[in-house]
């Protein structure tokens, strides 16, 4: 019997696919740094190949993979503390990926809800990397044996999908190899809307810039997109019971409590009672001061794009070190012969 790592190491990943947004800010980068900081092995990577499954230009695709290096970096990343690599540079994600698609089931992808969302109504279109982009996620985490996941919350379900896949790949071959990964979805901006639509994620690839904060937004632009964010016309309301049913509001002040670093009950009751004109005022001061730093560190690292890709080059290289011979032993559990 193969067994598998116990300790503990993360893997999180993040797609080039354009600006990096408050949302993966929130949701996904400050965690990542967090548990940086924490001393826990931390793998990082720029999920080149599930960029592709929807088209990117080639040009724009190398530009957003050192831009999101750059993002990862400013936002505190340290490649000499953690792993920082695009994934294309490490071509046992695909291997594994090959071997993943075969053990998971058409249902479980077909079950998918971003397959559905992104695939929208023309899924005969929808390319064969994006149903099967979940295998390769699950290829990503699992190539490295990491035990915890930090990510978004609509991630959810694709590590639920990561877990069923290592679970069903441990019982076929009757082995312990594969570890049951943790998600991590913490904080209070595990899901950040829309500004302009309070049921919608915040997203890169939402048509309309005035949705989202970029990461490169200067402070003009986020003060714009703030006081133009959607609210209601009612007042911030004394407690988090009063936010039922008023998705924009909502949505800006666990913004306001991420960035702060408080609870939404500590913002409610600080800023209850207070229109909305008055908290946006606030809001954009906070916002201004927390990714303005990061934004300014973002533009300095751009100017060396060199340095980014030797960075991630270096990344891929230790990457490699752990994911290789982990290939190895899943061929070898699989039954394929081969001798590197
Ligand atoms: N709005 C969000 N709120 C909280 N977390 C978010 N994440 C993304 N958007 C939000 C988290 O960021 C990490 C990387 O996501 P991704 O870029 O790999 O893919 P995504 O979730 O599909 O993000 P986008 O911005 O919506 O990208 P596009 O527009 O290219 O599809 C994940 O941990 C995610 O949860």
């Amino acid at each position: 019997m193969v067994a598998c790592r116990r300790s503990k190491r993360v893997f999180s990943g993040i797609q080039p696919t354009g600006n990096l947004t408050l949302g993966n800010y929130l949701g996904a980068l400050k965690r990542f740094v967090e548990i940086q900081d924490s001393g826990v092995e931390t793998i990082y990577c720029l999920v080149d190949l599930h960029a592709i499954t929807t088209w990117q230009n080639p040009a724009e695709l190398s530009d957003a993979t050192r831009e999101a290096a750059a993002g990862f970096m400013a936002s505190g990343i340290d490649p000499a503390r953690s792993i920082l690599f695009n994934q294309s540079q490490v071509p046992a994600h695909s291997e594994l990926a090959w071997i993943f698609n075969c053990v998971a089931r058409m249902g479980w992808l077909g079950r998918m809800t971003q397959f559905k969302d992104k695939a929208g109504k023309n899924r005969e279109n929808a390319s064969v990397g994006l149903f099967a982009y979940p295998a390769l996620m699950a290829a990503d985490i699992l190539v490295y044996h990491a035990t915890h996941v930090p990510v978004g919350d609509d991630q959810k379900q694709h590590l639920e999908l990561t877990r069923d896949i290592a679970i069903k790949f441990n019982n076929d071959f009757e082995v312990d190899f594969f570890p049951v990964i943790e998600p991590i979805i913490e904080g209070t901006a595990t899901r950040v809307m829309s500004l302009r639509d309070g049921t919608k994620k915040m997203s890169k690839s939402d048509p309309s810039d005035m949705s989202r904060i970029n990461l490169t937004d200067d402070s003009n632009k986020i003060a714009a997109k703030i006081r133009k964010a959607k609210t209601d016309s009612a007042p911030v309301p004394e407690s988090p019971d009063g936010l039922v049913g008023r998705h924009e509001a909502a949505n800006l002040l666990h913004i306001f409590a991420a960035l702060s670093d408080q609870s939404i009950e500590t913002i409610t009751s600080e800023f209850g009672g207070r229109m909305f004109s008055e908290f946006k005022a606030v809001l954009t001061e906070l916002a201004v001061d927390r990714i303005g730093p990061v934004t300014a560190e973002l533009n300095r690292l751009m100017k060396d794009p060199a340095e980014i890709d030797r960075i991630l080059a270096s990344g891929a290289e230790q990457a490699t070190l752990i994911a290789e011979p982990i290939v190895r032993q899943t061929h070898d559990i699989v039954g394929m012969i081969g001798s590197r």
